[in-house]
């Protein structure tokens, strides 16, 4: 007879023992249907995924609706919330003083672009091994909708008023100055972004991602060049991209056909799967040539951009000690007596 007692069903986790609801935040405060809350439900799913331990995460932001989001995902990760568009300054201090973190920035193109320029151009510059995501919806969400500069020329307001100055590419930008993972995505297109993210999370460099997010509430209209049917008209897919992750055989899946196989810094594979153009994604001047026609044409252009898996970081331009600098002992961060006073010696 049965006892009437009903075992339920083993948990599902991921290949650390982690259940997807440790890599959630607090519930969104942001308006439904924005653009940031789909990057943030992406998030949590590819760390949930790869299966990383979110102790070894930092999260860093600015000001923005976008930069409140790292407070709706990886809840058991370290998390910095700083000032309107210095969030940069911040990520590079506490990514140099532990460089075994894996540092997620969230931006907006406001924190970025238009305040944070300053910042954002010595990041690329130095190749901070950082995912710096702009969650990017041409206007100021969180101070009520104002242009911000990657706002598209003639794009207008509701108020009908129209934008007369032009965009920086934030992409552009990234390639040309140094960062080493570009690309550009857009927060309904869940596999393309996710697969970004993951390549990402393996590379070891600075990632700028640039995901066209649409703000619902005061930049989704008709006249608006981020709204969500002017990105679904004029999207131009650069490839279809394919993840395999460190801890999966890449010799199970044989690809076939016109494939580019790039190995990443943690034995990841990025696997991209031409669609009609000629792309290679390690030739940077070719990406920055194929940006400016697309930008001729009024296509956004999606996918990954560029990557290079190679070139040295801030952190091993520096030279910094394999140990990370926040936990040496005292004895080793402090000059013995000895060796101050030979120092000492020298200035007399
Ligand atoms: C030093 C400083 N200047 C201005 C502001 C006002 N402010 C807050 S958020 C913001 C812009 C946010 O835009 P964005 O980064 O694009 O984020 P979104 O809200 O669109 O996600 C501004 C100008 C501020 N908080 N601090
Ligand atoms: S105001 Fe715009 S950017 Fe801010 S939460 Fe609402 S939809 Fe998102
Ligand atoms: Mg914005």
């Amino acid at each position: 007879m049965s006892t009437g007692t009903v075992t339920p069903p083993p948990k599902k986790t991921n290949r650390i023992g982690l259940e997807v609801l440790n890599y959630k935040g607090s519930r969104t405060t942001l308006c439904a249907g924005c653009g940031h809350n789909s990057i943030s439900e992406r998030i949590v799913e590819c760390f949930y995924e790869l299966g990383v331990e979110p102790y070894r995460v930092a999260k860093f932001s600015g000001i923005g609706c976008s930069s409140k989001s790292p407070a709706y995902f990886l809840g058991m990760s370290h998390g910095l919330n700083g000032v309107h568009g210095r969030m940069p300054a911040l990520a590079t201090g506490a990514l140099l003083a532990n460089r075994t973190l894996l540092g997620v920035g969230v931006t907006g193109d406001g924190d970025t672009a238009s305040i944070g320029m300053g910042q954002f151009v010595h990041l690329v510059r130095r190749n901070m091994p950082l995912i710096y995501i702009i969650e990017d919806n041409g206007v100021y969400g969180l101070t009520k909708g104002q242009f911000s500069a990657t706002a598209d020329l003639g794009s207008t307001l509701k108020t009908g008023a129209p934008n007369d100055l032009p965009p920086f590419d934030c992409c552009a930008l990234a390639m040309r100055w140094g960062a080493t993972l570009v690309a550009r995505s857009f927060s309904g297109d869940k596999k393309q972004l996710q697969t970004v993210l993951k390549a990402a999370i393996a590379h070891r460099g600075l990632s700028v991602i640039d995901v066209i997010s649409p703000c619902v509430t005061f930049n989704d209209h008709v006249g608006s060049t981020k709204s969500y049917s002017y990105i679904k008209d004029h999207e131009e897919v650069l490839h279809d991209l394919d993840f395999v992750p460190f801890y999966e055989d890449i010799s199970v899946e044989i690809p076939e056909g016109d494939v580019m196989d790039i190995p990443m810094h943690d034995g990841s594979h990025l696997r991209i799967r031409k669609l009609h153009k000629d792309y290679d994604p390690t030739d940077r001047r070719r990406a920055l040539g194929l940006l400016e026609e697309a930008d001729a044409k009024g296509e956004v252009l999606t996918g990954i951009l560029y990557v290079d898996p190679a070139k040295p970081t801030f952190v091993d331009l520096l030279n910094l000690t394999e140990e990370p600098v926040a936990t040496l002992p005292e004895s080793r961060v402090r000059p013995s007596r000895e060796v101050l006073e030979t120092v000492m010696e020298e200035l007399r």
